[in-house]
């Protein structure tokens, strides 16, 4: 791709932006970059693009930047409709993200981790099994590094474990994994895609430059996923927490074991006992990785040891501590209705459950029959309380919070030894906090604080 003297507008001045624009700048491209934030909410930012001569337009996207361009990308954050971008889509000129662009520079193989849930833990997982068996690792994208600052640490040798979101998978056209991984399809996002059929095709992406030297892991208990099979040209393995597939991943009794190829012996991986995170969606997570793993050549024994030491990502279904009896989990990555069911699926009973944040366009109704089972009480914090509220309604007991600092603190007072306190709050976090990661800081600051002070009961 050449870019020398190339016009290239940068939309959206997050870590993608910054990283892309910085990029594009050394490949001797004219950068100008545009975001709807004021000048002053990016001060921080502006001094060090104007010094590598970068232009910035600050609080709004103006129509006639966008039009003097030979190329526009796109942050992920930044809905692929607004007028300007309609606008220049019409005039034909190339609109890409940050995923492709630097997948057109990557060197090394490329495995690619998507899927509603479970994206980061099975890319953590992943990029260290690579990395404990001595391969030349390198873990981006969703996960929190813009994939652009892989390109410089990387060589022909090396293995890139990217997590990839529906919002970087809309703005790609070359990109190309050579394992691709689709753990599960379920409704997210719908405020930003619109529709679950319009979602689902933005996953199917991944596989959408595979031909048959390649191969896309999926699973074989979430049909969407099993959809994505039809797009495909690469070999597919499956995964199952239930049953026998023909080739992919499975548990069998006590045992997670692999078969390489349809027809061949099944070759036992690890005893389940061994995995150490929590849920069978972490199961699922572990299959998907031992695909992808064995898949990139990895000894199974290798794998076993990788996936026996390996600890739970920070802010997904994270055990934080044990006050009086009464564990505290923060899954503030929890950020829709699935995942939030997944949490719950993990534990038998005696649940307090901290709900809500900034609505997606969900159907909290569908966690009426968990709630049922395993929760004594809901504390609905933030935009969506209403909502989740009329959903609920006559379900389970239901406490308006309004924020998390009292949802921890009533619902530390009514738990009981045995119980368990979980923020797992089925929404994104953008109403009350930055992020999902501040959330969960946030939460975890609180339990440390009922840690250090005790709760008498
Ligand atoms: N902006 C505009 N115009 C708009 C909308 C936004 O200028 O119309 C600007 C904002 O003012 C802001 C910037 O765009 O300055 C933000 O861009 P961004 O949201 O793409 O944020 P980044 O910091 O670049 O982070 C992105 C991903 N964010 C999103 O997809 C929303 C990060 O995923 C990712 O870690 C990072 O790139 C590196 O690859 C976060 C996320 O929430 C964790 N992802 C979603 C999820 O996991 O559910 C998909």
């Amino acid at each position: 791709m050449e870019l020398k003297n190339k016009r290239v507008l940068v939309v959206g001045l997050g870590k993608s932006g910054m990283a892309a624009a910085l990029f594009l700048r050394d490949k001797g491209a004219r950068v100008t970059v545009s975001d709807s934030r004021s000048a002053l909410a990016l001060a921080k930012d502006i001094p060090t693009l104007l010094d590598a001569g970068i232009m910035v337009e600050a609080g709004g996207h103006g129509l006639l930047t966008f039009r003097r361009q030979d190329l526009i990308v796109v942050s992920p954050g930044v809905p692929f409709d607004t007028a300007e971008l309609k606008q220049v889509r019409a005039f034909g000129l190339p609109i890409i993200g940050e995923l492709e662009l630097a997948s057109r520079f990557l060197q090394g193989q490329i495995v690619a981790i998507t899927g509603s849930n479970g994206k980061t833990t099975t890319t953590s997982l992943v990029g260290k099994i690579f990395a404990d068996a001595g391969r030349d690792t390198l873990v981006g994208g969703n996960i929190g590094v813009p994939v652009i600052e892989l390109i410089e640490k990387n060589s022909v040798g090396t293995i890139n474990v990217l997590e990839v979101s529906s919002f970087q998978l809309e703005t790609v056209d070359q990109f190309h994994p050579h394992i691709a991984v689709v753990l599960n399809i379920t409704p997210d996002h719908l405020d930003r895609h619109g529709t679950f059929k319009n979602y689902a095709a933005m996953k199917t992406r991944i596989t959408e430059q595979q031909t048959a030297a390649d191969f896309l892991v999926l699973n074989g208990e979430d049909p969407p996923t099993q959809m994505v099979a039809a797009k495909t040209k690469a070999q597919i393995f499956w995964f199952s927490g239930r049953r026998q597939i023909k080739q992919g991943a499975f548990v069998h009794g006590e045992s997670v074991l692999f078969i390489p190829r349809e027809g061949a012996k099944p070759e036992p991986v690890m005893p389940v006992v061994e995995i150490t995170l929590r849920g069978a969606h972490n199961v699922e997570n572990v299959l998907a990785a031992v695909c992808a793993a064995r898949l990139g050549g990895i000894e199974s024994e290798s794998i076993r040891t990788s996936v026996a030491s390996f600890k739970a990502v920070e802010h997904r279904l994270e055990f934080l501590a044990n006050v009086l009896g009464v564990e505290f989990y923060n899954d503030s990555k929890a950020t829709n209705v699935d995942a939030t069911k997944k949490a719950l699926e993990a534990f038998t009973g005696c649940v307090h459950l901290i709900l809500g944040g900034k609505d997606k366009n969900s159907d909290y109704a569908e966690l009426s029959d968990l709630i049922r089972a395993r929760v004594k009480t809901v504390y609905t914090i933030g935009s969506a309380a209403q909502k989740i509220e009329r959903q609920l309604a006559g379900v389970v007991k239901i406490v308006s919070a309004g924020t998390l600092g009292t949802a921890v603190a009533k619902a530390a007072e009514a738990a009981v030894a045995g119980d368990v306190v979980l923020l797992a709050p089925a929404c994104s976090s953008f109403d009350q906090f930055e992020s999902y990661e501040h959330r969960g800081r946030i939460f975890k600051g609180l339990v440390k604080g009922l840690a250090a002070g005790g709760v008498a009961k």
